[in-house]
């Protein structure tokens, strides 16, 4: 007696979504051996509520909110889950469910997660975030005239004494950056405790925005143990900070979740590092797309988040930055490729970060491809400056200036020495 494929129960290209289903978006590779019917009803039975072989156990009622796999077009499977598969508010228990074993089956050579379309039975119970971009602009920086924020991160990453990063950061703040941001990696160490860093940053962010007359702002890296990164978010609030960053994939979701809610009791804004995404994010076969995890971290309510460049030595293709940008900061998302349909309802966009490898020479591509209502980092493109770090920080701006003009970089570099300098040092040159 042939017994029937139970995986083959999680298929049903006749069903229809309900409102309040959540649909997930996969690229499916199967293995060797393996078809594709026969790899989707695994992916679909063991992100809900199946296993390898049928159940005495199994009932109706169980069986009515199991997962179905409904659109197969080539690699692209969509698949609904019923919203009782899943706890209201929890990110680690969505992902356990739709990114968890799923990946690791024998049957499948590549799985992607591309994309979920949430119900707002489903978005309704979560925050988003607390100032989004617009605060961030009107409420932390107070800009009529927006144009986009600059950032820097005091570079070599890790190693300077509190003393020596807080002289890079005070540098840097009067040569025209907005935001300070500690490097992913620099918490605590040895050479630079966070109290003591804390203590002297804003010292020098106070005296910075006296010489300068302008809003100066500091994303303080909290990232640690969640209770440490509570006590560390309470002591920025008490030296007058305005941020939290924390290196949102390292430390977790249940994490971000825990500080979005202190960032309320706090009053404070949420900026969103991404390092480690790239170990699941970049093969565009398998893992699970940068563009879902900006979607999550909307949904739990950065204010803030990395989202590439293009131009710079990250690996991010102009069509992934551009389908990035647009699901954290527009309203409804259209299906488009591998990017479903959404609509965020009451939840606040957020502002797009772009960073990484940047300096003056390639601000006019990052601003003409995303815009002003952004925030452009510079490390290197700041402390390698050849004059020094506020001449770094001056070039940023004097380039941010000219794009926002539109006069070519060469010209606005004939009245604006430092840009010149940039210019003279590293011209148009796209890191890798
Ligand atoms: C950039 C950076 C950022 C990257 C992260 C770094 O420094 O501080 O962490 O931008 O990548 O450590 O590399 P530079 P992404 O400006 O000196 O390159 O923004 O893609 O998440
Ligand atoms: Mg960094």
């Amino acid at each position: 007696m042939t017994m029937k494929d139970p995986y083959l129960d999680f298929i049903d290209l006749g069903y229809k979504p309900s409102d309040s289903d959540l649909v997930c978006l996969f690229r499916v590779e199967p293995a060797k051996g393996i078809s594709m019917k026969e790899a989707i009803g695994r992916i679909a039975s063991e992100s809900s509520n199946g296993t390898w072989t049928s159940l005495t156990t199994l009932k109706p009622h169980i069986r009515a909110i199991r997962a179905r796999a409904f659109s197969i077009k080539g690699n692209y499977v969509k698949i609904a889950y019923p919203i009782e598969l899943f706890e209201m508010g929890s990110i680690p228990q969505l992902l356990s469910s739709v990114a968890g074993n799923v990946f690791g089956m024998k049957a499948l050579k590549n799985l992607r997660l591309e994309d979920i379309e949430f119900p707002k039975a489903y978005i309704k119970h979560f925050k988003g975030p607390r100032f989004g971009l617009d605060g961030v602009f009107d409420k932390i920086f107070h800009m009529k005239e927006r144009r986009p924020l600059l950032a820097h991160v005091p570079k070599p990453k890790v190693g300077m004494y509190t003393a020596e990063h807080a002289e890079v950061a005070k540098q840097a703040w009067l040569g025209g950056v907005d935001l300070l941001k500690d490097d992913e990696n620099l918490t605590s160490q040895s050479f630079n405790t966070f109290e003591k860093r804390m203590r002297l940053m804003f010292k020098y962010r106070d005296y910075a925005e006296k010489v300068t007359g302008e809003k100066k702002s500091y994303l303080a890296n909290i990232t640690a143990e969640t209770n440490e990164m509570i006590r560390r978010a309470k002591l920025v609030k008490e030296l007058g900070g305005e941020y939290v960053m924390v290196d949102i994939l390292t430390a977790g979701w249940a994490a971000v979740q825990t500080i979005r809610n202190t960032c309320d009791d706090l009053d404070l804004a949420l900026h969103a590092h991404r390092a480690f995404h790239a170990a699941f994010t970049k093969n565009p076969k398998h893992g699970m797309s940068m563009l879902l995890v900006a979607k999550l971290a909307r949904l739990v309510g950065v204010d803030q988040i990395h989202i590439g460049t293009v131009v710079g030595k990250m690996e991010a293709s102009k069509e992934e930055v551009l389908d990035i940008d647009e699901e954290i900061t527009e309203g409804k998302i259209t299906e488009h490729k591998d990017v479903l349909t959404e609509e965020w309802g009451n939840i606040k966009p957020v502002l797009p970060v772009s960073s990484g490898g940047l300096h003056p020479g390639l601000v006019p591509y990052v601003v003409k491809l995303l815009g002003k209502e952004i925030a452009i980092q510079a490390g290197g493109g700041i402390d390698g400056h050849p004059d020094g770090v506020k001449a770094g920080a001056t070039a940023m701006r004097q380039a941010i200036e000219a794009s926002l003009e539109g006069i070519d970089l060469d010209d606005y570099a004939k009245t604006h020495k430092e840009l010149a300098a940039a210019l003279k040092h590293w011209g148009y040159l796209k890191p890798k």
